[in-house]
């Protein structure tokens, strides 16, 4: 990945002398891509809202294909906070990418998160901060669901309902890791340096905050009501596609023990019988003997299984073989499954003198015990690195005060 970082004025500066309520300094992480209407208003409302001996500096992390980079370094021309804007040529875990970007150049006390398009008041984020500082929390959050908040802002009561549903999915999936939090979903909050772990964090898509709050568990969070404003300029980035991303997100995040990802194997293999009776149905309907139709058939349960494991389960682990490896090893396994189960059936049947169902049963256990063991070990357990490999380290350059090249900041 190739990236520029810039930055338009001097160095922050943590020895300033601290404001009253706010003795930390602050980096303000802001994602854009295609904000170029938005970010000068943003800039002037943050400048206006936030008090002058703040040790404060704004960080663009850009992956437009618009004039945004632009448009930020013209605005920050007379903006009493360093500006830095990091553009990256390959837009790498979307929006979520994008902050975790931010999150590891930041060296700050605090690190604020906050959209581009004004939904989100420039004037609460010392606010954000002070909370933090005056109630010891490692999280604080901007919600639209406490009292004094709103959702505003979102679009259509299909909006609404979608965020809200989002909202009770989540908390229900882990309840645990965001007892405090009424808004997971938010995309406005600070949170200390000091608890974060960014080379933990494996965001996909939108949902930063959740990716956080599950991964880093905060000791302690707080949360300030705000009220969700209307889109300033330019349109939504949040599409179905986002969705499903969230969806896969949850899945990934859920399945992170081993437990969880065993239950989580179970669960597809049982939902693959759908897929492999309905195409022994329309094999033998189309005239096909049952037993080559079998083997048939149980390939669409194979291939099914496949595609959920790897987009739900295995997402993170794929990198280190390629698909055709990871399929052909796959079908392997889950055809010798099959081959496994008759001879211990026997076995259990005609050694222990078992009944045929109860030996049936033993035997879809094992043999599924012995399928995910192997599928993890085989298919996606990562291979010894050699070298460097995965350590990926970007280039980053200052250049305090150098105006921007046009090239630069073009995506390719
Ligand atoms: N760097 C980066 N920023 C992104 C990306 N996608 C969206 N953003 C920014 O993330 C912020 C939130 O995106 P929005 O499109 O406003 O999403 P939203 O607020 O959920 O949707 P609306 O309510 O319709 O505005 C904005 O500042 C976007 O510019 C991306 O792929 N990369
Ligand atoms: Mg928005």
């Amino acid at each position: 990945m190739s990236e520029d970082l810039w930055s338009l004025h001097a160095p922050i500066d943590a020895e300033l002398a601290a404001p009253q309520a706010l003795t930390g300094s602050v980096t303000l992480i802001v994602p854009t891509f295609n904000e170029a209407g938005n970010v000068a208003e943003l800039l002037r409302r943050l400048g206006d809202a936030l008090p002058d001996h703040l040790p404060c500096a704004v960080l663009f992390v850009d992956d437009s294909t618009d004039d945004t980079p632009a448009a930020i370094e013209k605005a920050a021309a007379d903006h009493p906070f360093p500006v830095s804007v990091l553009h990256r040529e390959v837009a790498e875990g979307g929006l979520g990418g994008a902050v975790v970007e931010g999150m590891k150049r930041a060296d700050t006390d605090w690190i604020v998160v906050m959209d581009a398009d004004l939904q989100h008041p420039p004037h609460l984020v010392p606010e954000l901060v002070g909370e933090g500082e005056r109630t010891g929390a490692d999280l604080v959050v901007a919600s639209r669901y406490l009292s004094g908040g709103s959702r505003a802002g979102l679009a259509g009561s299909y909006r609404i309902a979608v965020s809200r549903g989002a909202t009770w999915l989540t908390k229900g999936l882990f309840p645990r890791a965001l007892r405090g939090l009424s808004d997971p979903m938010s995309g406005f909050f600070a949170m200390r340096r000091s608890a974060v772990t960014a080379e933990a964090l494996q965001p996909l898509g939108y949902k930063i905050l959740l990716e956080l709050a599950v991964r880093c568990r905060p000791a302690k969070v707080a949360e300030i009501p705000f009220v969700f404003q209307d889109r300033f300029s330019g349109e939504s980035k949040s599409t179905a596609r986002e969705g499903m991303r969230f969806l896969a997100h949850l899945a990934s995040l859920r399945s992170a023990t081993p437990l969880a990802r065993m239950i989580g194997f179970g669960l597809i293999g049982l939902s693959g019988f759908v897929p492999n009776l309905a195409a022994l149905r329309l094999l033998t309907h189309a005239g096909m003997h049952y037993l080559p139709a079998e083997i048939v058939a149980n390939q669409a349960g194979v291939l099914w299984n496949f595609l959920l494991i790897e987009t739900l389960l295995f997402r993170d682990r794929r990198r280190h073989r390629h698909w055709a490896d990871r399929v052909g090893r796959f079908a392997l396994l889950a055809n010798a499954d099959l081959l496994l189960r008759i001879p211990l059936i026997a076995v259990f049947v005609a050694r222990f003198g078992m009944e045929v169902l109860p030996a049936t049963a033993l035997a879809l256990v094992t043999t599924f015990v012995l399928r995910f063991a192997a599928t993890e070990a085989l298919v996606y357990l990562p291979r010894r690195s050699r070298g460097s490999r995965g350590s990926r380290t970007s280039r980053q350059s200052r250049t305090p005060g150098a105006p921007a090249k046009a090239g630069r900041h073009s995506r390719s």
